[in-house]
């Protein structure tokens, strides 16, 4: 019958974004595949070797002391559970180009280099620059995405942002007066429902959030490993801090974004 209409039924959908035309679409498959894959693995089975190096209230951050030609790229996994949130409303506060300054406090300059489709965007950024060090700056892909819940199907999505180093012809590395540094950042997100009373409203009293917040930076040219391991100790805590009470703030008067 198809034959003699002469329409063709295409076997296979047309893709649902642009993005997956794009050159970086494979890597960006294949990384938040494996990104979400060691971000959803407990601290018990992601191998031994994670130290605990900060704690506040339920935030739990633990670190992997390694270093790559003498540099330190500790690999870093923080959990956190944050009440009167959901995971979407936390990774399009992270992902969100728009609110950045707002949160992120070691930002000197960002510029989106590329708009791939709405969930995908390419950015560089420069950082402040610590004494005695060169200042840095990272350029790299970054990707928000919903999940399902497969542990619970009736439950909300889960929803996670993957960062990763890339490269672009007309922002080539070391080539002004920053060092370029390259990460891979992994923030998974899911919200629980506590169930209100029967005939009660739903509200942010019984949302709460938790997250997981995966990094790796190499700091791409030789900085003092002891210096280096100080910012590390008081910048994530800090970040991780700001940025949540950040989204309750913004988000608090506002209807639920599940
Ligand atoms: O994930 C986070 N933010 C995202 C959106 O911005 C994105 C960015 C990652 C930034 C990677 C770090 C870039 C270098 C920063 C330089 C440090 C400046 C400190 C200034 C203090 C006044 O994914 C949240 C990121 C939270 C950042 C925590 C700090 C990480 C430190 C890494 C050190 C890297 C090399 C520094 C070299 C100098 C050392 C002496």
């Amino acid at each position: 019958d198809r034959l003699k209409t002469g329409s063709v039924i295409p076997v296979t959908p047309p893709p649902t974004s642009p993005a997956t035309n794009h050159r970086l679409w494979p890597e960006i498959e294949r990384m938040v595949e494996a990104q979400v894959m060691m971000a959803k693995m407990g601290i018990g089975e992601c191998g031994s070797g994670w130290q605990l190096f900060a704690e506040d209230g339920e935030m739990k951050m633990y670190r992997r002391e390694e270093e790559v030609d003498g540099m330190v790229v500790d690999p870093l996994k923080a959990v956190h559970v944050v009440k009167g949130i959901t995971g979407h409303e936390v990774c399009h506060h992270f992902f969100s180009p728009q609110y950045r300054y707002d949160w992120e406090t070691t930002l000197e300059h960002m510029t989106v280099l590329e708009t791939i489709s709405d969930d995908t965007l390419v950015f560089l950024q420069t950082h402040k620059r610590i004494w005695p060090a060169s200042q840095r700056d990272g350029l790299f892909w970054s990707h928000i995405r919903k999940l399902p819940n497969e542990k619970d199907r009736d439950g909300p999505d889960i929803w996670t942002v993957v960062n990763n180093s890339t490269d672009h012809p007309d922002y080539p590395p070391n080539n002004g007066k920053c060092v370029r540094v390259f990460l891979t950042v992994c923030l998974l997100c899911q919200t629980t429902v506590d169930p209100p009373k029967e005939g009660m409203p739903l509200t942010r009293d019984n949302l709460s959030c938790k997250i997981t917040y995966c990094s790796v930076v190499n700091p791409g040219g030789w900085a003092p490993a002891s210096v280096l391991r100080a910012v590390y100790k008081r910048e994530y805590p800090k970040f991780l801090k700001r940025f949540t009470a950040y989204v309750k703030n913004q988000t608090q008067s506002k209807p639920i974004m599940f």
